[in-house]
């Protein structure tokens, strides 16, 4: 296999600009690319398109293990960054990139980074375990991707590492472990995701999604780790949606086992999908979860199959919408025991616990933890649960 040499090229791109560069533009078929270091910088008005090494990765070609980095400054920049290539085919592998997009101090820049590939990934090919960073503020709306723009076929994501920082007063960022879709039998990887804000922001937020935003076919996701981390504290204007897997599951699509921890403001944790439309009863299954929406009042589902719940000190007015029910909702019969952890709160023993349940006006339990942190759980009574329900 022919190994492309290694560059490192720094350069600045003039206003009102299309730009579009390649770390190995001259590709030769099932070569394996250089591991390159780009460096570019942007002001105004610019389109760029950053690629680690070709248009399209073919065959048994591979990409190289690049460091691309965007530095965006003024303002309505589109800049979209590619580890490896635009799409990637038959049994191309991506290299183990480095990809940071950063436009802080600047007004309105959206950037799009992909840890392999923005167009489509399919046949066998597979994404490799990339670190995606976003670093922005100024009014910004941007996309992380930790593999592709849509993978088919047996294409299989890498593990990646995915950071968003919000450094300045205002924006927001949308990540995806994998792709934006994942069909046939695609596959997602083992993703962390991160969204961290700054200690000057004041509002924005984004979704984390661990796979991507649909799955469908017989699409697999991966087992993911996404946290929301607050810097800045008691923030009023946040708000998350945090997806184990994928906004919408369709057809025998397979959610993984996620870890989901929420920041200090009203969160929305979902362990699989928002949404779900089977191709039979029971065809799409769910992983087992962990949710924990730390502080603020968040709202919960479990998804299909066995998850849990844990709640710390301060956390808030809560609300599960699913307890047992993740199975039903998906149309499955299978038996389901979601668990609620509330180690935390060191409560004596379950009927110490027991005591401070009660159905609301609406009849459904509420756990009582102080006179500040509750947990309701939607269409379930109090006469319902049992000490096999809780981790105490
Ligand atoms: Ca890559
Ligand atoms: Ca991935
Ligand atoms: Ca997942
Ligand atoms: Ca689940």
């Amino acid at each position: 296999m022919r190994r492309l040499p290694n560059d490192t090229i720094t350069l600045s791109v003039p206003d009102i600009s299309f730009e579009t560069l390649f770390g190995d533009p001259d590709f030769p078929a099932n070569a394996h690319g250089g591991n390159d270091i780009m460096t570019v910088s942007v002001e105004s008005m610019t389109s760029l398109n950053l690629v680690g090494d070709t248009a399209t990765l073919l065959d048994h070609s591979r990409g190289g293990n690049d460091t691309l980095r965007v530095n965006i400054a003024g303002s309505l920049n589109t800049v979209i960054v590619d580890g490896d290539a635009q799409s990637m085919s038959g049994h191309a592998k991506g290299g183990n990139d480095t990809v940071i997009g950063d436009s802080t101090n600047s007004i309105r820049n959206g950037f799009s980074l992909y840890g392999d590939a923005e167009g489509a990934m399919s046949d066998h090919a597979q994404g490799g375990n990339d670190t995606v960073i976003g670093v922005f503020g100024g009014r910004s709306l941007n996309t992380l991707v930790g593999d592709g723009g849509s993978m088919s076929g047996d294409a299989h994501g890498g593990n990646d590492t995915m950071a968003a920082h919000q450094t300045s007063l205002t924006g927001s960022a949308v990540l995806y472990g994998d792709a934006l879709g994942l069909a046939d039998h695609a596959q997602g990887g083992n993703d962390d995701l991160t969204f961290t804000i700054g200690k000057e922001a004041q509002t924005g937020g984004g979704n984390l999604y661990g796979d991507a935003h649909e799955l469908s076919g017989d699409a697999r996701g991966g087992n993911d780790t996404l946290t929301v981390v607050d810097l800045h504290g008691n923030l009023h204007f946040y708000s998350f949606l945090m997806v184990g897997d994928a906004f919408s599951m369709f057809g025998n699509a397979h959610g993984g086992n996620d870890v989901l921890t929420g920041g200090s403001h009203a969160d929305i944790l979902v362990g699989d999908a928002r949404h779900y439309y089977p191709a039979a009863p029971g065809s799409i299954t769910g992983g087992r979860d962990i949710l924990n929406g730390k502080g603020g009042n968040d709202e919960m589902w479990g998804g299909p199959n066995s998850d849990t719940f844990a709640f710390d000190k301060g956390s808030g007015q809560e609300l599960i919408h699913d307890f047992n029910q993740g199975n039903i909702i998906v149309g499955s019969a299978a038996v389901e025991h979601d668990l609620i952890d509330v180690r935390d709160y060191g409560f004596v023993d379950w009927t110490a616990l027991k005591s401070l349940i009660s159905d609301n006006g609406s009849g459904n339990a509420v756990i009582h933890l102080t006179a500040s942190d509750t947990i309701t759980l939607q269409g379930v009574q109090t006469a319902d649960l049992h000490a096999t329900d809780f981790i105490v």
